[in-house]
């Protein structure tokens, strides 16, 4: 914010305003502290201090759909909304069969479930299998629109290791607004590791999906979408958290492990989540299923797109609360003498009348390491992810692209080949992206320079980069014709549909 203000009042910017920041920092001692007492004000009136309500919610469980009970037929309306998310105020919102979000879909490796899309609403829309394995035909993405009153059915066969994922429109530039206003939901995979390891598998009871979103509300009623030209650049970022749709939660859990399945569905905030005391927890997948062990951290941050499941022991505990400090956007942003806001996630209550079945595996996985070979066999690209000042945009450059190119519907930006290695390596300027490529899981190989961390050695299909470079390996096993081609992209919304993606296809 700080930034930003100097930005719109020191004249022109310039890339990323980091040299602005260090003329602040060599200016007179007078100088500095006049400018942090400014500072210090301004952001008093200009930080979204988060807001949280004092009524406590029982947290939402969306309604889970098993897809072998379905007959691996499911159908689900996409439709206008009421939500109360306070009680007797209703929000215009948009759902999947019900009025916010949509419901858990678990599907099964080895199985091919049809799924059928039927758009109620009057205005177009897509609905994106982020972190599916399957072809561009019916990833989803912008090209794979569903008309306004159409239906649209496709056929998803899952030929992935277990993990959680999501749906969500990727209708170019509704996007962000369609998911805002509800369009979302889970896939829960299962494969034969999964249910055979000892989780906690009890869905909604031990085995808690957590949809994390930021919303602001004005007497209770969730403000609809509209970005600001800053907010474009900045990423819509909200008051108060949102969980599954419940303000201020709390869940009844046994007094054991439980399991929490973690997806930052919102649109382009980024969040360090903890327990109170700094509990020690245990991250056991990322988003492209199981670490090989579960890793103990006390800390862990995720931008917009991410999934992460952790675990937690409740035994001897009455209570336990995940907590979620509001990150900046720019790191270089964390000023000394202002705490970032820290908002409740949600309260887990210990129920000791229900059953503590789940434990915590020492061994999860025995993923398949990508070797030396891979990397010298690869085919490299590189794509940073760029963002212009504003006055270039008055001149009619792309202000948001990637690789100084801006998305365009009927450009393909890179062709792949089906069975290829690729390396590719990415960069994000001005601030932290979290870059997602669509069809695949990959392996990070270096992350800002470094071999990634231990919880960071699993399959991923999204991650936060940054100027430093970050290498990720993968290979691209079904296809994505001309007509309905892969995308890779920023996941703050307001990037992506300004011009942060691109297309690519994989053909034979
Ligand atoms: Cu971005």
């Amino acid at each position: 914010m700080l930034n930003n203000w100097l930005f719109k009042t020191q004249g022109k910017p310039d890339k990323g305003g980091k040299e602005m920041k260090k003329v602040l920092l060599q200016g007179s001692l007078l100088g500095t502290l006049m400018l942090a007492g400014v500072a210090a004000y301004l952001i008093l009136f200009l930080q979204d201090t988060g807001k949280t309500y004092a009524q406590e919610n029982p947290l939402q469980i969306p309604t889970l759909i098993d897809s072998l009970e379905a007959d691996n037929n499911i159908e689900l309306a996409i439709q206008d909304g009421a939500n109360e998310f306070f009680a007797g105020i209703k929000s215009d919102t948009k759902g999947f069969g019900q009025s916010y979000l949509g419901p858990t879909i678990r599907l099964y490796k080895g199985e091919t479930t049809r799924l059928t899309y039927r758009n109620n609403l009057t205005e177009n829309t897509t609905v994106h299998g982020h972190g599916l394995h399957v072809s561009g035909r019916v990833d989803g993405g912008p090209q794979g629109k569903i008309l306004a009153g159409q239906s649209l059915s496709v056929d998803l066969p899952i030929v992935q290791e277990a993990g959680t994922s999501w749906y969500h429109p990727h209708y170019m530039g509704k996007t962000g607004e369609q998911v805002h206003a509800g369009l979302a939901g889970l896939y829960i995979i299962e494969d034969e590791n999964s249910q055979s390891l000892p989780l906690p598998k009890a869905y909604g009871v031990d085995d808690i999906p957590l949809i994390i979103q930021d919303r602001t509300f004005v007497d209770g009623k969730m403000k609809p979408y509209k970005v600001t030209h800053r907010q474009i650049l900045d990423g819509l970022v909200e008051e108060t958290l949102v969980i599954n749709g419940t303000v201020n939660p709390y869940h009844q859990a046994p007094a054991g492990w439980v399991r929490l399945r973690l997806l930052n569905a919102s649109n382009a905030r980024f969040y360090r989540f903890f327990f109170t005391d700094d509990a020690p927890f245990y991250k056991i997948a990322t988003e492209g299923g199981f670490l090989n062990k579960p890793v103990a951290m006390t800390s862990l941050s995720m931008s917009p797109g991410e999934r992460n499941e952790i675990m937690v022991n409740l035994a001897d505990l009455t209570s336990l609360s995940l907590m979620a400090e509001f990150l900046p956007m720019d790191p270089e942003d964390q000023t000394w003498f202002f705490e970032n806001p820290v908002q409740r996630v949600i309260d887990l209550r210990v129920d000791t009348s229900l059953p503590a079945n789940g434990t915590l595996p020492s061994k999860l996985n025995d993923i398949a390491y990508y070797q030396q070979a891979d990397i010298d066999n690869a085919v490299r690209r590189d794509f940073t992810m760029y963002m212009e000042d504003e006055d270039q945009e008055l001149h009619g450059h792309n202000l948001l692209s990637i690789n100084n190119v801006a998305m365009q519907m009927d450009v393909i930006n890179e062709q792949v080949k089906q069975g290829d290695m690729e390396l590719w390596m990415v960069k994000g300027e001005m601030m932290p992206h979290p870059f997602h490529v669509h069809g695949v899981s990959f392996q990070i190989i270096t992350h800002n320079g470094q071999p990634p961390a231990e919880a960071d050695r699993g399959w991923k299909d999204t991650l936060v980069v940054t100027e430093e470079p970050t290498e990720i390996l993968m290979r691209f096993d079904h296809l994505a014709s001309q007509e309905f081609p892969y995308m890779y992209h920023c996941h703050i919304f307001e990037h992506e549909e300004s011009g942060m993606m691109g297309q690519f296809t994989v053909t034979q």
